[in-house]
């Protein structure tokens, strides 16, 4: 399926009329015996990408001696020196990008004894990873955790499975995580060599990987900071956000990279969370996923684990063409109370929930306890940042459980095993969709719960194959005002009946809507299925004030609809809400949708779905 329709060159870049010193140049095959005379005469340096992401004699380079980003008309200029060189046929430049790192802001030792499986409480952290095991330490609900340690009494600790931090780096050589690093599943493309360590800084910036890591993947039982819920899987570093500007083949490259041997990717960046910005993956990028879940772990599909956001009532994780993509799976948090957390993000496309914070006023807001730069250890660390580790480790001990599971099981499973347990945010309430699925739309399907995702994973069969439907596509021009009536629009769809991609049984859908207004973070759009959900597309963005860009078919997507049936009469409602004092309008222009899922229902149907459908 092309997700990248109209995606390419709508958003405004970081520095408008600056490019980076990156360049992607294909040469004439024949002079390939040429290339290290010709890097030499152009002062070019080699990066390296993995193989398959540019094409065929087609390098990423950098211009040694030159600043990171060079102006665009300096940038042409070198351009067509090199494009006069008969030995190249063709080149282009690298935009910059700005992706941020999520949840950048900033006890005693006492042993428990008693055995949890394999694990015995060896870790001076244990007591404070109440995310693992919560007893109601730091003012947390007794029994309010991601129901670890059933599964480690099972057996299952991650073992055989890699997963990998796409981040700043990691501090490879702390004795919580070394032991379980693996270095040749591991990249440095911020710093293009094989030691993704990461940069020191005097306050301690780039600690952000080495926190992740260690939820995941820190040693059991040697007595140094806690225990990874995955505590005998394979972490491996990928570093690429500590360079001064991203770009879109050191994304691809990460997430591109050693998809054969690489189970999980764990992402806790994006686009900046001020709740005004509207970005998502670049061509390059957007093909590495694709070739990701359809080729990856031998067409299993890589897994992608992705931080909701941390742009908190202000943002919508919709608008992050990289939380909200299908391919990725989308990660909220709880407070350890069952309360949202301040940073927390809400959208349709969130999957479920982990926890990355502890109740305010306890334990001077207790965080999640894991390793740290320089082989220490922390009890800070926090944001959506923290949760997808969490669940990245604990769709580890389900890989292991079961090394069959593809991209779309572990969805499956996600949205079939997560629970409500004592979630509540206010601002959204619990709902069921038509297929009985509890779903919130800040929670997703609720907090991850590994001994049930376990469970589940064992007794699995893979979900029938995924289909897609284009319902249609719809070009119109229909306008509405602060206070007016919405504009509605709908498609009545048998669902390609009759065709090859006939879909009855919805997985993922996607909304590709195009709108200009007056003021972007005024629009609210719902979308409302023939079984009568209605997930919200988009809620207003109060700092968003873009008069000019609008949106263009920007791919909005919902999993609220999951197991539903997709015939009949799908409608979405564009409306401005009152956030400022001027009246505003807007013009609809366009929409699409698509409908992925199956022909055929899956055979599975885990035995607690009816405890799911009480509320
Ligand atoms: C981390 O460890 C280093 C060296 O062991 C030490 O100098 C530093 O103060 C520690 N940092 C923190 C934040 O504890
Ligand atoms: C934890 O998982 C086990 C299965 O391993 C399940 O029996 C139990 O009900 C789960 N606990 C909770 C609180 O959901
Ligand atoms: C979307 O649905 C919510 C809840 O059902 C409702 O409060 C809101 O007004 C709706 N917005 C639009 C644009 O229809
Ligand atoms: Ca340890
Ligand atoms: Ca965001």
């Amino acid at each position: 399926m092309k997700q990248c329709l109209g995606l390419l060159g709508l958003f405004s870049p970081v520095k408008s009329g600056y490019l980076t010193n990156n360049f992607v140049v294909e040469l004439q095959p024949e002079y390939l015996p040429e290339t290290q005379s010709l890097l030499k005469r152009h002062g070019l340096e080699v990066r390296s990408v993995p193989d398959g992401l540019l094409g065929e004699n087609t390098f990423l380079l950098k211009r040694s001696g030159m600043p990171n980003l060079l102006k665009k008309s300096q940038a042409e200029n070198y351009m067509r020196e090199l494009a006069r060189d008969y030995r190249i046929r063709r080149t282009y430049p690298m935009e910059p990008l700005r992706r941020d790192k999520r949840g950048m802001r900033g006890d005693t030792f006492e042993p428990d004894t008693r055995a949890k499986g394999g694990y015995h409480g060896q870790d001076p952290l244990w007591n404070a990873e109440w995310y693992i095991q919560n007893t109601g330490q730091d003012d947390g609900t007794p029994g309010l955790d991601l129901n670890v340690t059933h599964v480690w009494q099972r057996g299952f600790t991650g073992r055989g499975v890699t997963v990998a931090i796409l981040d700043d780096g990691v501090d490879y050589n702390h004795p919580d995580l070394f032991p379980n690093y693996s270095p040749e599943d591991s990249w440095d493309f911020s710093g293009n060599d094989p030691y993704p360590y990461p940069r020191w800084t005097s306050n301690g910036f780039n600690s952000h990987g080495t926190r992740c890591a260690g939820e995941i993947a820190a040693v059991a039982d040697n007595g140094i900071c806690g225990v990874g819920i995955a505590y005998n899987s394979k972490i491996a570093a990928v570093r690429m956000l500590d360079q001064p500007y991203m770009t879109d083949a050191i994304e691809a490259s990460s997430m591109g990279f050693r998809p054969q041997n690489i189970d999980i990717y764990s992402a806790s960046w994006g686009p900046t969370d001020d709740g005004k910005t509207v970005d998502g993956p670049r061509e390059l990028t957007l093909q590495a996923m694709r070739d990701g879940v359809n080729k990856g772990r031998n067409g299993k599909g890589s897994i992608y684990v992705w931080a909701s956001g941390d742009g908190g009532p202000f943002d919508d994780c919709n608008l992050d063409g990289y939380a909200s993509s299908m391919w990725t799976i989308s990660i909220n948090s709880a407070v350890n109370d069952g309360e949202t957390a301040i940073y927390d993000e809400s959208c349709s496309s969130i999957v479920a929930s982990t926890f990355s914070s502890g109740k305010v006023g306890a334990r001077s807001n207790a965080g999640v306890a894991t390793t740290d730069l320089y082989g220490n250890c922390t009890m800070k660390h926090s944001g959506t940042s923290a949760a997808a580790p969490e669940a990245a480790g604990v769709i580890a001990l389900a890989l292991e459980a079961n090394p069959d599971l593809t991209w779309r099981d572990v969805q499956h499973l996600l949205v079939y095993t997560s629970k409500k347990r004592t979630l509540s945010d206010p601002r959204h309430p619990w709902q069921v969709n038509g297929a009985g699925f509890l779903f919130n739309h800040l929670f997703g399907f609720g907090v991850i719960d590994a001994g049930s995702l376990v469970e589940e994973a064992l007794k699995w069969k893979n979900a029938p194959e995924r289909k897609s439907c284009i319902v249609g596509e719809m070009e119109i021009d229909k306008m509405t005002f602060t206070g007016g009536e919405p504009v509605e629009m709908s498609f009545n769809t048998d669902s390609c009946a009759g065709k090859s991609n006939e879909v009855n049984y919805i997985e993922h859908v996607q909304a590709f809507i195009s709108v200009k207004t007056s003021r972007r973070g005024d629009l609210a759009i719902n979308m409302t299925s023939p079984m009568s959900t209605t997930s919200k597309l988009l809620q207003p963005r109060p700092r968003d004030d873009d008069s000019v860009v609008g949106l263009n078919e920007w791919p909005f997507v919902s999993v609220q609809f999951w197991g539903e049936r997709s015939r009949g009469e799908w409608k979405v409602r564009v409306a401005l809400s009152e956030l400022t004092l001027q009246q505003q309008q807007a013009k609809v222009l366009k929409w699409k949708l698509v409908i992925h899922g199956t022909k055929d229902p899956w055979s599975h149907i885990p035995s607690h779905m009816s405890d799911k459908i009480k509320s």
